[in-house]
């Protein structure tokens, strides 16, 4: 088996053309590769994004603030296409040194804020709303718990299951088990949670199911990695299943999933973006 030949040398070293798919951007530095100003609209919040399910948890909590009235939580959402490199680029790495999306500059109050990781900006966003995360001590614990949790198993699922089974350039059976395991594992503790609750924090639909959906859904129905939900057996999680349909059924959701995206709409600076787009 190729895997079982390499032998690690002493001293790792950066080989720039190990041909996996972000090779031609990814580096072993963190930092600005290039001086690139971020463009900013009109709204308090500026958000620097793109459709993939990180970027969608935050739209989607903009829309579900929006549709719950809150009007101060307009946005302006621009894309960052990560394939160019834009996340290298010095406005963006100002707001998020770590170079992923999303980031955001909260513009609301008398001087910028800057929030990254999309965990850190949907409870910044709850807590300034006071919306989408529960009031009450044992809800709140309960909600930040599912939070961190879809925050620290995220990783598992996308940069090792998604990218040893779809992206990498061999197949490795070694890895694809481990983290095939290991996805099928996140997806019962979800479905033993739904089976004892309507959503992830309770009675309460909150952040921790916006964040957990980003990724749950796309994956459900198979639209993630080759269709991955048959290579997992997806569907043997019926309670996932419930709360997928319940939630994707949101109005909100399915706006939310259609910004910075190819097929959505590429920037969004205002409600009546949407209107262009078939169905929403
Ligand atoms: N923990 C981060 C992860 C963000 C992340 O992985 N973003 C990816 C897209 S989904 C990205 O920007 N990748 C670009 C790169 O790695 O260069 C968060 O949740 O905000």
């Amino acid at each position: 088996m190729a895997d079982t030949e390499y032998t690690p040398p002493a001293v790792w070293t950066w080989n720039r053309e190990n041909g996996g798919q972000f090779a031609a951007i990814n580096r072993p530095t963190a930092g600005a590769q290039k001086d690139k100003e971020l463009p900013v609209g009109d709204h308090p919040f500026q958000l620097y994004s793109l459709g993939t399910p990180n970027g969608q948890k935050v739209t989607i909590l903009f829309e579900e603030l929006l549709a719950a009235g809150f009007n101060g939580a307009e946005y302006d959402a621009w894309i960052i296409n990560i394939r160019e490199g834009d996340q290298f680029g010095s406005g963006f790495v100002g707001i998020n040194p770590n170079s992923k999306i999303p980031a955001l500059l909260d513009r609301s109050g008398p001087e910028p804020i800057r929030v990254f990781e999309s965990g850190a900006i949907l409870l910044h966003l709850a807590e300034k709303f006071g919306a989408f995360i529960p009031t009450d001590p044992k809800g709140r614990a309960e909600c930040l718990s599912w939070l961190m949790w879809q925050m620290g198993s995220g990783p598992f699922i996308g940069g090792g299951f998604g990218h040893f089974y779809a992206y990498a350039p061999i197949k490795i059976e070694y890895a694809i088990d481990r983290y095939a395991m290991e996805t099928k594992r996140l997806f019962d503790v979800a479905n033993n949670r739904l089976g004892e609750a309507q959503f992830l924090a309770g009675d309460e639909y909150s952040i921790a199911d916006m964040a957990t959906y980003a990724w749950f859904g796309l994956l459900y129905r198979g639209l993630a990695y080759n269709d991955a939900a048959t290579f997992l057996s997806l569907h043997e999680y019926a309670n996932v299943g419930r709360w997928v349909d319940e939630i994707g059924a949101r109005p909100a959701v399915k706006r939310g999933q259609k910004v910075n995206s190819l097929t959505g709409l590429l920037e969004r600076h205002s409600a009546s973006d949407f209107d262009a787009l078939a169905e929403v």
